[in-house]
């Protein structure tokens, strides 16, 4: 018999549109120019990551998924967890091992998918439903900027942010975030982050700049939806993908680039905007992390007894903490 699942939203379709127009006014009138990466994953974006993540090149997906087949057993053990809640849940493919291991560890009840993707979360629920019918699903549609505080917790819980999806806030950025994830849990809950390392640059910028050109493709969809939510008229074919690896800040960042002097209008907010030849738009800050420094930052903010694991070449790595 299968228990109910259940899906709640705390973001409307309404309420990510209206983010976005804030952000994209904020963003496309700043200098230079940015947007924030969230707004990457409508339904075809969201595909279009799924393939990212079969690339030969985007080592971290798979890099990630050896090491929970690896080690989920003694993640679980460590966690003791009833619940795992995983923020920005997206396909929910890898959790299944987090999942075989918790319940093998014997107290799992419930799964909590966070993503602000309603359709994302609706396609992994049901296909975790039929496969899984004895684990409560409680999909929550929500965005982890906003809404930590109003999670769900119906037990004891092991809070995964995989992926690699950390590295999208810069320094100051993920102090805020990982201070209140913090204050959200209870003494006890545990957080499992995922985190691609720093390596050698010219392997970092091929993981976002494929030979098939898809994570192309990905970067300029976030035009496509700037088009259809804000009735804007960027032309995508004026805009080229760019990785570059920032250096200082040890972080990959990817941007659109005008290939000429463009005029854009988003009627949806009543803005003109102007692109000079070779203006680049920010869209996606991919941090990458160092042992020392990401411990440093988990103590900071109130994190304890920190856990981690690595592959052989030191790609990538899953790090446990407890609150
Ligand atoms: C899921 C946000 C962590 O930065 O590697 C992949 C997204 N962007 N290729 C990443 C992404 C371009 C991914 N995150």
């Amino acid at each position: 018999t299968s228990v109910p699942s259940r899906l709640t939203s705390l973001l409307t379709d309404e309420d990510l549109r209206q983010s976005l127009k804030e952000d994209a006014r904020t963003g496309l009138s700043a200098s230079p120019k940015w947007l924030p990466p969230k707004y990457f994953y409508d339904q075809r974006g969201s595909e279009l990551f799924e393939e990212i993540t079969r690339l030969p090149e985007y080592y971290p997906t798979r890099t990630e998924r050896t090491l929970l087949r690896e080690h989920a057993g003694e993640i679980a053990e460590l966690a003791g967890a009833e619940v795992l809640l995983e923020l920005g849940s997206g396909s929910s493919e890898k959790t299944r091992l987090l999942l075989d291991a918790l319940t093998h560890a014997g107290r799992l009840t419930t799964y909590v998918p966070v993503d602000v993707s309603s359709s994302a979360l609706t396609q992994a629920m049901e296909a975790l439903a039929e496969e899984r019918p004895g684990l409560v699903l409680n999909g929550v549609v929500a965005d982890f900027d906003q809404h930590l505080a109003q999670l769900p917790a119906p037990g004891r819980r092991l809070i995964a942010l995989l992926g690699s999806t950390l590295g999208n806030y810069d320094r100051p950025g993920r102090e805020r975030f990982l201070r209140s994830v913090a204050d959200a849990m209870d003494p006890g809950e545990s957080l499992l982050l995922g985190l691609d390392l720093v390596k050698d640059p010219g392997q970092l910028v091929a993981a976002y700049d494929d030979a098939a050109g898809v994570t192309a493709e990905f970067n300029l969809n976030a035009l496509h939806v700037l088009n259809r939510s804000l009735r804007a008229d960027f032309d995508p074919d004026g805009f080229r993908h760019l990785a570059r690896w920032n250096t200082d800040e040890e972080r990959i960042e990817m941007r659109l680039v005008a290939e000429r002097s463009t005029r854009v209008e988003l009627r949806e907010l009543d803005l003109t905007i102007d692109f000079e030849d070779g203006e680049e738009l920010l869209t996606e800050l991919s941090c990458k992390f160092r042992r020392s420094s990401a411990a440093d930052e988990l103590t900071e903010a109130g994190f304890r007894d920190a856990r981690w694991w690595t592959d052989p070449d030191e790609a990538y790595a899953l790090v446990l903490a407890k609150r």
